[in-house]
């Protein structure tokens, strides 16, 4: 088992891609024998985050959460992949310079693209105003001016993307 952690943060839309590659990579990384854990904003929200919503604030407050305990997992040598909107620049760029061997990987799709998956079917939702503060409807999304690596998963496929993001991290990170 190899005993370098680090923090593949990755932020995008709702319906981007985050859980997916989320997903490939855990196995891709433990069958490279890492130790990997995921951390997704969508479970998170249900544990750790339990009763914050979305506001600025709320949404501040989960993304600290989570980039504290990746920070925990990644210096025990964990590779953590999360796996969050992270909708705002200054905490993504806080967490950047309190942790060590972060990795900003955008999940870059465009809203229209995301908005037609409507995997869960929340932006429906939104447009018909049953949910406030949806991201990229009625509320923001503050693109990653400098990141690491970017997944542009509306015109790659899911190994393409995949693979951007194991050889980044094989060349960079840990070689
Ligand atoms: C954005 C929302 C909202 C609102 C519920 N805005 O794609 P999903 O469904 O499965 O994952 C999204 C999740 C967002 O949680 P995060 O912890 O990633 O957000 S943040 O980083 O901003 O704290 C989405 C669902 O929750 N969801 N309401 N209003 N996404």
């Amino acid at each position: 088992v190899k005993n370098q952690g680090l923090i593949l943060w990755l932020t995008g839309l709702s319906g981007a891609g985050k859980t997916t590659l989320a997903q490939g990579l855990e196995l891709l990384l433990k069958e490279r024998g890492f130790l990997v854990e995921v951390l997704d904003g969508d479970l998170v929200r249900t544990n750790l985050s339990q009763g914050l919503g979305f506001s600025r604030e709320d949404r501040n407050t989960n993304i600290r959460r989570i980039g504290f305990v990746a920070n925990l997992l990644s210096r025990n040598g964990v590779v953590v992949i999360v796996a969050a909107i992270s909708p705002y620049r200054d905490v993504r760029n806080e967490l950047r310079e309190k942790t060590t061997n972060f990795v900003e990987v955008y999940i870059n799709a465009p809203l229209s693209v995301c908005e037609l998956r409507d995997i869960k079917g929340l932006y429906a939702k939104a447009r018909l105003g049953e949910i406030n503060s949806f991201t990229g409807i009625d509320d923001c999304y503050e693109e990653p001016l400098n990141p690491d690596i970017t997944c542009y998963t509306s015109k790659e496929t899911i190994p393409q993307s995949l693979d951007k993001i194991i050889k980044y991290i094989e060349q960079k990170v840990l070689p």
